[in-house]
């Protein structure tokens, strides 16, 4: 697309929403009054009727005039197309412009007195033919060469165009900001006026690119000449907020495996908006899975369905291992003397452990402290873990009732355990050893005294003999 069907078709659009506009009195693309239509600043009217129904030029340049305006002058190409596009959209194949040569022949002007800069006539023309030809239309349909002007006889009736000064004005701004901001920077293309001539004043109560709060806010320009006439513009600027951050998922769990155990918890996530999260949902809640993987989601939705999604799996391994018994009793023997009353039978309860998680006692036959029949009962506890596996721990309680035995006492309760009769063997040969040792021992002292004995008696032998000579000697 080349620069200048670029700019016809911009043109088009202006010249199509301000049309629209006008005939729903809304103005907002200037300050141009209804069915007038705003261009660089510049308000245009075509007359109404059908293409043919018109005025005689000084008819029209009057009909102008009531309406504060003038016959419409032409200063570029691109206004010379806006009026094109503006006969086309009302439907005219022809109108009247402000250009004339009646004050003197050949010499062209605007009605509205500014300077002839631009010129756009058909091929021939102006060529004052006939009994003369003063006023210039020009034609949509007669375009050669993107040239349509001629002038014309001035008591033709044609329909007209009028021109007159405006103030672009800028629509009222609507715009957004983050939820949790105060305000935001907003600017735009400051308003101008051709209504006013000469040296301009220009008031504003806000700066383009200021910050504006959250609300509706109203701008005021307010344009004053030497003459104190004034010309005001004002649109709003309206600030509204807006959620599209998503909420903050906080603790989103990781993937994890269990083995064995089915029964499955972990921390929930949770997550915080601005705007507050008023929607949480979860594909699981904590509690008994499968032994499979299993994809958990958790999703959080705020007020404005900005919404934020955790994600992990849970891989459930099984457990075909059973608990590990510890401490299962050994058989116990309990001898009952006859007539007296069973008394309780005591043993250490057994426990249990697994390769993975809690292992629960799930069912037991007896506790200690009771009391059993004469004969054989079997005891059992059962225990499983979280996979159901289970080891079972068994053992008799045998109670014999000795009859031969009188009422000095009661029941008597020993054990077959392994343990019991190997401390009562180590018992019997410390015993045992205890024993010889003593009998050494005595054996020592008797050999002792003996010796001793023995010594004394040769000692006292010989005192007596040794006295036996003495008294012999004296006697001599
Ligand atoms: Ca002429
Ligand atoms: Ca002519
Ligand atoms: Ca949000
Ligand atoms: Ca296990």
């Amino acid at each position: 697309m080349d620069a200048s069907s670029s700019k016809s078709d911009l043109m088009a659009r202006i010249i199509y929403v301000c049309f629209f506009l006008s005939v729903l009195q809304i103005q907002v693309c200037g300050s141009c009054e209804p069915n007038w239509v705003v261009n660089d600043g510049y308000c245009y009217f075509i007359s109404t009727g059908s293409s043919r129904t018109g005025l005689s030029f000084h008819a029209a340049q009057r009909a102008c005039q009531s309406m504060g305006a003038e016959l419409t002058s032409i200063h570029s190409e691109a206004e010379n197309d806006f009026i094109y596009q503006l006969m086309e959209t009302r439907g005219k194949r022809i109108v009247w412009t402000g250009l004339h040569d009646t004050s003197r022949e050949g010499s062209f002007e605007w009605t509205d007195g500014t300077p002839l800069d631009y010129s756009n006539w058909k091929s021939g023309e102006p060529n004052d033919s006939g009994f003369g030809e003063d006023c210039v239309d020009m034609s949509s349909y007669a375009v050669v060469n993107g040239q349509s002007w001629n002038d014309n006889n001035c008591s033709v009736s044609y329909p007209y165009t009028c021109k007159r000064g405006g103030t672009v004005c800028p629509e009222d701004i609507e715009t957004v900001t983050e939820f949790g901001t105060t305000g935001v920077v907003v600017t735009w293309n400051e308003p101008q006026t051709t209504e006013l001539s000469g040296p301009i004043q220009t008031m504003r109560s806000h700066e383009p690119g200021t910050g504006f709060p959250i609300g509706v806010t109203s701008v005021l320009y307010t344009f004053m000449d030497a003459s104190n006439n004034e010309v005001t513009c004002s649109f709003s600027i309206t600030v509204e907020t807006v959620d599209t951050t998503q909420p903050n998922i906080t603790r989103c769990p990781e993937s994890f495996e269990s083995v064995g155990g089915r029964h499955v918890t972990w921390n929930e996530p949770m997550a915080v908006d601005v705007s507050g999260v008023t929607h949480q949902s979860r594909s699981h809640p904590p509690g008994m899975f499968l032994i499979t993987t299993t994809d958990v989601e958790y999703t959080f939705t705020d007020s404005s369905n900005n919404s934020a999604t955790c994600r992990f799996s849970i891989n459930i391994i099984e457990d075909t291992v059973p608990p590990v018994i510890e401490k299962c009793p050994s058989d116990i023997h309990v001898l009952h003397e006859f007539g007296q009353s069973p008394l309780p039978v005591q043993w250490t309860k057994p426990s249990a452990s697994d390769n993975y998680g809690r292992v629960m006692l799930v069912d037991f036959t007896h506790t200690p402290g009771q009391t059993f029949p004469d004969g054989s009962t079997q005891v059992i506890y059962m225990f499983a873990d979280d996979s159901y596996n289970v080891a079972t721990c068994k053992f008799s309680v045998v109670v014999k009732t000795d009859k031969s035995q009188g009422s000095s006492g009661s029941s008597q309760q020993f054990t077959a355990q392994r343990g019991n009769e190997d401390r009562g063997f180590r018992i019997a040969i410390a015993a045992l050893v205890l024993g010889v040792f003593v009998a050494l021992c005595l054996i020592v002292l008797i050999v002792i005294y003996i010796r001793q004995n023995r010594r004394s008696n040769d000692m006292r032998l010989n005192l007596l003999t040794k006295n036996a000579q003495d008294d012999g000697d004296i006697g001599l």
